[in-house]
C-alpha cells in the first residue's frame, strides 16, 4: 500500500461529521474491566464534549466509573504523543525527536526485517489490555506476527491463573449472568472490590442488597466494598483455598450438599469430600486467620440461602496456589445445587461465552503461521525473558520488541528486572501508545495510536454477555493511526501481500463476530446484542466439559485439587520462615480507585484524586515502627525498594500491607513503585504472577533524605 492509501485507510474512519452540529455517536469502552460499558459520545463541532453511559444498555444503565467518564480529557491531552517519535538520548531517559510516518517505518521495517532474515523468533510483540478491541487489539497485529514467524506472547499478566482453573472445573470461563445478581438473596463478594473496579456489577449487588439480600465481601482489605456489605471476613491473603475446604466441611456435616445435582453433574465429588472432611472451620480459621466461627456462620448462610450467588474476581488468584483457590471456591455452588436458579452459582469470568461467537480465526489469522511453532514468551517474566543471553529455557537472546497496549515497564512484576531488560543497548524496542510512559521512555521509536475516540472497533466481554461496537466518533487527533493501520503499514512496507493485510479497521470491526450467534444488525443500529444464553445456564448441568459435568476430579496436566495444603503462598511464614523473619508483612498491590491498571495515571484530575502513592498499614504494624499517619516510608525487600506515604488505618489487617497500584514509576516519589518489590515466580495453574504474594518490611524515612516528593 502507497503511504498515501495507508494514511487513507488509517483515517477512512473519520466520519463525514456536517459542521456546527451536536452528534451522538455509539462506542464500547475499551478498557481492561469487567464492564466494558456502552459509550454515548457527543460531538460537537467536531469535538467530543461528552463521553456518558448508553442509558439503554442494561450492564451500564446510563452509568461510567470516575475514569471513563474523563476519557475526553484523556484524549485531548496536551501530552497526547501525537507525531511519530526517535530515541535520540540514551536508552530510558525518554528524549525523542519527531519524525514522519515514512521515516519511522521504513527504519522499523529494516530493522524487523533484517532481525527476521537471521532468526523472527528474536522479534517478540508484547501486549495486553490497554484496548480490549478485538480489531486493535490482537487482530491486524496478530496477523502481522503470525505471518512474520514472531516469537508468541503468553499472556499471562492477570487472568490466566483464574482463567485457566475455572475451565479445568467447569469447561470453560463461563457464568452466572451479571443482571441476576440483582435477584439474589446472598451474595459472596471474593477477591473482588467491584466499588472500584466493576462499579456496575455493583449496582446489581445494591439492588439486591435493598431488595433484602445480605453481601459477605471476603477480602484482605477493608475495601470501600467491604464498609457496605452486612459483613467483612478479612483472611490473609493466598489462604483462599483453606477458606473453601473449611466451608465445604461445614456444608457436608451440616447437610447442605444438594446430593441429587451432585450425583448427575459433578464428577470426583467422593474424593473431594474426603479431603473437605479433613478441613474442620477450626483448622481453616487457622490458615485463614480468621475465627472459626465466622467459617461456620459462612457455611451456615451460604448452605441455606437460595438463591446464593459469587462474584469471584482475580484479585484472589494472583499467588502461588490462585489457581487450585478458584477451582476450590468455583466448587462451591455445584455442591449446594446454587446452579438451579439464574440469580445463584458464580461468575468469574464471562469470557467463554464469546468462545466461538468471535471469528477469532478470522481476525488473527494463525494460518500465517504456516506450520511454524514459534517459541512462547511468557509475558509475565518480561524481565527474566530480556535479560536472558539465549539459553533452554528461554531460546534465542530476544532482539526485538515490539510494544502495543501495554506498560510493562509500570505492570511487570520485579521491575528491577524489566528495567535492565530494556536498557540493553542492543534491543530494538517500538511502543505504540498515547502517551510517554514508563515503557515508551525506554523506546527507540514510540507511534502514536488513536484513542477509542478515533477508532474502530469490535468488543467482547469477561464480565456480561454483550457484544459491542465501537464507532470513530472523531478523526485521528494529529498524525495518530490506530494500532491495526500501524501494522497495516508495517506490513505493507514489510511485503506481506495476503489481502488480510489490506483490510480496513471498519470491514474488520464488523466481521468480529459470527451472524449465526450475534444479531449484527442490532450490534449495527444499537451498539450492542445480547447473546444467547439460558438464564440459569447450568440449572440442569450441561456443563461446557467433556461429560458435561463439572470436574471436582483431578484434570490430567492441571496441578491437583490437593494443593494447598495450608498456606499457599511462597511468601509466607509457613513456606520461607528464614525470609519472613527479615520480611514480617505480606504485601498486596490492588487496583487504586481512579487508576485503571497504570492508565489514566497521568491524567490531572484523577491523580489528583489518588494523591500520592500509598501504603496502607494497619495502626499495630505502624506502631511498631515508629510510622505516623502521612510519614514518607521506605518499603523494601532483598528486590528492591519503593518509597511512598503510610496511610496508618483499619483498610490494613494486621500483617499486611496494602500498596496501591500502580503507578507510573516516574510519577512516584522516587521513581518507582510497588512491581519493585513483585517477583517472577508463578502460579500453580496457568503460568500466572504471583504479584499479592510478597514479603516486604517497612521503615521511615527522614523527610531530610533528599527524597523528591512532586
Ligand atoms: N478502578 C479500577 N478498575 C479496574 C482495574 C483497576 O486497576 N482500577 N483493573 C481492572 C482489571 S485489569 C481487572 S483484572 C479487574 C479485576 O481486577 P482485580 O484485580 O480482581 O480487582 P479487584 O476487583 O479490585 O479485586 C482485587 C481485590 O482482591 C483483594 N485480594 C488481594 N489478595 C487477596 C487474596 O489472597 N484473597 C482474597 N479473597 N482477596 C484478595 C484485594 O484486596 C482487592 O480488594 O478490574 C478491572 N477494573
Ligand atoms: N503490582 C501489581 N501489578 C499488576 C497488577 C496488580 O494488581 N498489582 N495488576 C495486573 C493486571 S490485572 C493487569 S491486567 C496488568 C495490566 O497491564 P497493562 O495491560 O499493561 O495495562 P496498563 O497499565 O493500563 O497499560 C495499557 C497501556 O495501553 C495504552 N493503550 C490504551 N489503548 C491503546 C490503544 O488503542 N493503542 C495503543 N497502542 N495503546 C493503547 C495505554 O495508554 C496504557 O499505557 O497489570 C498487572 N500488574
Ligand atoms: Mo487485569
Amino acid at each position: 500500500m502507497s503511504a498515501a492509501a495507508e494514511s487513507a485507510a488509517a483515517t477512512a474512519a473519520a466520519p463525514a461529521a456536517p459542521p456546527q452540529q451536536v452528534h451522538t455517536v455509539q462506542g464500547a469502552c475499551p478498557h481492561d474491566c469487567p464492564d466494558t460499558c456502552a459509550l454515548r459520545i457527543t460531538v460537537e463541532d467536531g469535538r467530543v464534549t461528552r463521553v456518558a453511559g448508553d442509558p439503554d444498555h442494561p450492564p451500564t444503565h446510563g452509568a461510567l466509573c470516575t475514569k471513563v467518564s474523563r476519557y475526553a480529557e484523556r484524549s485531548y491531552h496536551p501530552e497526547r504523543v501525537l507525531t511519530p517519535l526517535k530515541r535520540v538520548g540514551p536508552k530510558g531517559e525518554g528524549r525523542f525527536e519527531p519524525v514522519g510516518w515514512d521515516e519511522a517505518l521504513d527504519a522499523i521495517a529494516t530493522r524487523l526485517q533484517s532481525i527476521a532474515a537471521r532468526d523472527p523468533e528474536a522479534i517478540v510483540p508484547y501486549s495486553y489490555a490497554g484496548t480490549m478491541g478485538l480489531v486493535q487489539g490482537d487482530g491486524m497485529a496478530a496477523r502481522f506476527f503470525h505471518k512474520l514467524g514472531a516469537s508468541l506472547l503468553d499472556r499471562t499478566i492477570c487472568a490466566s491463573a483464574g482463567g485457566e482453573a475455572l475451565a479445568a472445573t467447569y469447561g470453560g470461563k463461563v457464568g452466572m449472568h451479571v443482571e441476576f445478581f440483582a435477584e439474589s438473596q446472598l451474595i459472596l463478594i471474593w477477591g473482588s472490590n467491584p466499588i472500584t473496579s466493576s462499579v456496575h456489577f455493583w449496582n446489581f449487588a445494591q439492588q439486591a442488597k435493598r431488595a433484602g439480600a445480605r453481601l459477605v465481601c471476603i477480602d484482605p482489605r477493608h475495601t470501600e466494598t467491604a464498609e457496605k456489605c452486612h459483613q467483612h471476613i478479612a483472611l490473609r491473603p493466598g489462604t483462599d483455598g483453606a477458606l473453601a475446604l473449611g466451608l465445604m466441611h461445614e456444608l457436608v456435616v451440616n447437610g447442605h450438599v444438594d446430593d441429587d445435582y451432585v450425583t448427575r453433574h459433578v464428577e470426583g465429588w467422593p474424593a473431594l469430600r474426603e479431603r473437605a472432611l479433613q478441613w474442620p472451620p477450626e483448622r481453616a480459621a487457622a490458615v485463614c486467620g480468621i475465627t472459626a466461627e465466622e467459617v461456620r456462620a459462612l457455611a451456615s448462610e451460604y448452605g441455606t440461602t437460595k438463591p446464593a450467588a459469587i462474584r469471584l474476581n482475580y484479585g484472589m488468584q494472583r499467588v502461588r496456589g490462585g489457581g487450585n483457590a478458584v477451582r476450590l471456591v468455583a466448587l462451591l455452588p455445584c455442591i449446594t445445587g446454587a446452579w438451579r436458579h439464574r440469580a445463584g452459582g458464580l461468575l468469574l469470568s464471562s469470557s467463554g461465552w464469546f468462545k466461538g461467537v468471535r471469528n477469532d480465526a478470522t481476525l488473527q489469522r494463525p494460518d500465517l503461521l504456516a506450520g511454524r511453532t514459534p517459541r512462547t514468551i511468557n509475558m509475565s517474566t518480561i524481565g527474566d525473558a530480556l535479560n536472558d543471553p539465549g539459553s533452554p529455557r528461554f531460546g534465542p537472546r530476544i532482539e526485538a520488541l515490539v510494544v502495543y497496549n501495554s506498560n510493562p515497564v509500570a505492570v511487570a512484576p520485579h521491575s528491577g528486572e524489566v528495567v535492565r531488560g530494556f536498557l540493553r543497548e542492543d534491543l530494538f524496542t517500538v511502543v505504540l501508545e498515547h502517551f510517554l510512559t514508563d515503557t515508551a521512555d525506554h523506546a527507540d521509536f514510540v507511534l502514536p495510536a488513536t484513542t477509542q475516540l478515533e477508532q474502530w472497533d469490535a468488543h467482547s466481554t469477561y464480565g456480561h454477555t454483550y457484544a459491542l461496537l465501537n464507532r470513530p466518533a472523531i478523526a485521528p487527533l494529529g498524525q495518530a493511526r490506530s494500532n491495526a493501520a500501524i501494522f497495516r503499514g508495517l506490513a505493507a512496507r514489510m511485503g506481506f501481500t495476503e489481502p488480510c493485510f489490506a483490510e480496513s479497521d471498519e470491514a474488520m470491526a464488523l466481521a468480529a463476530f459470527k451472524p449465526e450467534h450475534v444479531n449484527l444488525d442490532e450490534l449495527a443500529a444499537r451498539g450492542w446484542s445480547k447473546l444467547r444464553i439460558a438464564d440459569a445456564p447450568f440449572a440442569d448441568g450441561g456443563f461446557p466439559t467433556h461429560s458435561g459435568k463439572v470436574l471436582a476430579a483431578e484434570v490430567p496436566g492441571v496441578p491437583g485439587l490437593g494443593l494447598p495444603d495450608h498456606v499457599a503462598n511462597y511468601e509466607c511464614a509457613e513456606a520461607a520462615p528464614e525470609l519472613a523473619a527479615r520480611y514480617p508483612l505480606a504485601m498486596i498491590s490492588p487496583p487504586a480507585r481512579h487508576f485503571l491498571n497504570s492508565s489514566f495515571v497521568n491524567v490531572a484530575s484523577l491523580r489528583a484524586a489518588e494523591r500520592e502513592p500509598l501504603l496502607e498499614m494497619h495502626p499495630a504494624d505502624a506502631a511498631a515502627r515508629g510510622i505516623a499517619d502521612g510519614a514518607e516510608v521506605r518499603v523494601f525487600n532483598d528486590r528492591g525498594e519503593y518509597r511512598c506515604k503510610a496511610a496508618v488505618c483499619s483498610r490494613a489487617r494486621p500483617g499486611v500491607v496494602n500498596g496501591l497500584g500502580i503507578w507510573w514509576r516516574k510519577l512516584g516519589v522516587s521513581g518507582t513503585n510497588v512491581n519493585e518489590l513483585t517477583h517472577q515466580r508463578l502460579t500453580d495453574i496457568g503460568r500466572a504472577p504471583t504479584f499479592y504474594d510478597c514479603l516486604v518490611e517497612v521503615a521511615g524515612v527522614a523527610r531530610s533524605a533528599g527524597v523528591r516528593s512532586d
